[in-house]
């Protein structure tokens, strides 16, 4: 099976299936279904293939998102995002999520790099105003991470984290690169007892 231009969502059946053109710049979901199959050539970054795959190069390997992150005492998050199998350097904007089926954006609340490398990759955000402005009256807020992994040659890729285990062809779902942040009331209110 050849996949054309552009982004693709492919289904297989339960045959040994060889999928080709996955690594062709764009996203692209596969599910290989049943069978001993193969998707040829390194895969990029934010093409998402399922374990139904048996062999295929991934790029990088997404990490399951929590569905909730505590925000620690020095007003930090750390989130493990997944497993670079290629250098690859990433850059992240943490914003509130905008309302379900809102085009509005969210409000941008950090910002995150992390320097290229393979192995485990891990962005740290710093939440700055914690005892002012809106995030002081919220002790939880639904966020959204927007990151994109690049490559070594400059290519940047969009990347989709999940955290629910949703089946790969509903993996393009509303809650995309969402979780839920708690803020401990006394990062809010540091002189309040
Ligand atoms: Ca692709
Ligand atoms: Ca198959």
């Amino acid at each position: 099976m050849t996949l054309g231009p552009g982004s693709d969502v492919l289904q297989a059946g339960s045959a040994n299936d060889t999928v080709t053109t996955v690594a062709d710049g764009q996203r692209d979901v596969v599910d290989c279904g049943a069978g001993q199959d193969t998707v040829e050539g390194l895969a990029d970054p934010n093409d998402e293939l399922a374990a139904t795959c048996e062999t295929a190069q991934r790029s990088f390997e997404p990490a399951k998102l929590p569905k909730a992150l505590t925000v620690g005492p020095t007003s930090a998050i750390t989130l493990a995002i997944g497993r670079a199998d290629v250098p690859l350097s990433f850059a992240a904007t943490l914003a509130t999520a905008p309302p379900k089926g809102s085009a509005k954006k969210g409000k941008a609340i950090a910002t995150a790099t992390a320097p290229q490398g393979t192995g485990p990759a891990k962005l740290r955000f710093k939440l700055a105003k914690l005892s002012t402005g809106f995030l002081s009256r919220r002790p939880e807020v639904r966020v959204q991470i927007d990151v994109v992994a690049i490559t070594a040659d400059g290519r940047h890729f969009p990347l989709s984290l999940h955290s629910g285990s949703p089946g790969p062809l509903q993996a393009i779902a509303l809650h995309d690169n969402q979780l839920r942040l708690k803020i401990p009331a006394k990062l809010r209110h540091p002189h309040r007892r």
